[in-house]
């Protein structure tokens, strides 16, 4: 007895590290196990079902095992075999109706599930229906009831069923927010695939990955969902829909307008097929990950920027194989377009999204 507190002494601490270094592996905005809103939680639900039936098995087979091993082990001396048994009705019935009842209890909520978060919401007029279409390596939400498009930020309502419409422009992608529903392909070909989720009835930022190899890039392929009030929604859909706003510099204005709004729309002007970046200074981040904010600790001749400097710099350093090139610019130009890219703002939210700093900490720029 006392040896085996022994060696259980000496594995409590690993055994108290190992719950430490998991517990580090959790975000609340990126954590299947930390669900928001109902499609989240309802899937979550099954999990914990199906986790428990699981444990129960476990533990009871475990218990049977050990039990036989210690209750039937040869002892010294004992050189007896012991009577041999081939078939018994009543064991086999019991495991055979066991694991049935178990199925069923599994099987039943199970479709429940399936069937109930297959539902096309696309026609429902509370819902709010959002197009999106995966690009290597960028998200793209159009909301074709809103006449809006945007880019790497879905901005939603609270409290609000999200009906999506997935597709990709090039190679098989997957639509994933861990915090609000489970995932979706995006198929080329115009395959669309349909899903829905609902948002949490308070605001929050919650992370999307793409969830399926698609290139060099694909680990950099993240999104935000932004949850916000429905005033800053509205405010953000009527914002985005007002005429573009260029930078004050009128040569820098010039410069934007040759070299970017070939690709890329701001309000009413530009072009459609490549990322909107119409208020891209409330983005979160960059190109779906370098943080947004001014660090000084960058200054790059004049622009407090780094991450859009860094980005309009040299995007295939950032996204390597993203389709952005690398376009010529004098350190001016550079420092002009960050600037004025990062301070398009379109200040929709309401006070309590402002304050409630939700931001992921850990989204560091990688350096
Ligand atoms: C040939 C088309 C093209 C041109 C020209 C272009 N871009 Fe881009 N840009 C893209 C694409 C594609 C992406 C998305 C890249 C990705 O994330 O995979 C992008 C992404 C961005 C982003 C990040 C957007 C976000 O939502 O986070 C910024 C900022 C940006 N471009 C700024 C500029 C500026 C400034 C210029 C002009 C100097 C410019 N781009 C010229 C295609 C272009
Ligand atoms: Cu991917």
């Amino acid at each position: 007895m006392m040896k085996r507190w022994h060696v259980l002494k000496r594995l409590l601490p690993l055994m108290a590290g190992v719950v430490l270094l998991l517990s580090a592996c959790g975000r609340a905005d990126l954590s299947t196990l930390n669900p928001q809103g109902a499609v989240a939680q309802e899937q979550f639900n099954l999990m914990k079902l199906s986790f428990i039936i699981m444990l129960l098995v476990v533990i009871v087979v475990f218990a049977i095992a050990i039990y036989v091993l210690v209750r039937f082990r040869r002892r010294p001396g004992d050189n007896k075999i012991p009577v041999q048994v081939e078939g018994n009705h009543k064991l086999e019935i019991i495991w055979t109706v066991i694991p049935l009842i178990l199925l069923v209890i599994l099987g039943v909520p199970t479709i429940q599930s399936v069937f109930a978060l297959s539902q096309d919401y696309s026609k429902d007029p509370k819902a709010v229906v959002v197009n999106v279409t995966s690009h290597q390596y960028w998200w793209e939400f159009e909301y074709p009831g809103l006449g809006v498009k945007t880019a790497q930020e879905l901005v939603v309502p609270i409290g609000t069923k999200i009906a999506v419409e997935a597709k990709s422009a090039d190679v098989l992608h997957s639509f994933w927010i861990p915090a609000l529903a489970g995932k979706i392909d995006t198929n080329p070909g115009g395959n669309v695939n349909r899903m829905y989720f609902e948002t949490p009835a308070k605001e929050g930022i919650f992370l999307g990955k793409c969830a399926e190899l698609c290139g060099p890039s694909h680990s950099l392929m993240d999104f935000k969902v932004k949850v916000v009030d429905q005033a800053s929604f509205d405010n953000w859909v009527a914002a985005m829909k007002a005429p573009a706003v260029l930078p004050e510099d009128p040569a820098i204005a010039q410069k934007f307008q040759s070299q970017c709004l070939s690709c890329h729309a701001v309000g009413d002007m530009g072009g459609p097929a490549f990322p909107n970046l119409t208020g891209i200074g409330d983005r979160e981040t960059v190109g779906g990950i370098l943080v947004n904010t001014e660090n000084p600790k960058y200054q790059n001749e004049g622009s407090t920027y780094d991450n859009l400097y860094r980005w309009i710099k040299d995007p295939q350093a950032v996204k390597p194989g993203n389709q952005m090139p690398k376009i010529d610019l004098t350190e001016q130009e550079l420092a002009g377009i960050s600037k004025y890219l990062a301070e398009y703002k379109l200040n929709y939210e309401s006070e309590t999204l402002a304050n409630n700093d939700a931001t992921d900490d850990s989204q560091e720029s990688k350096e």
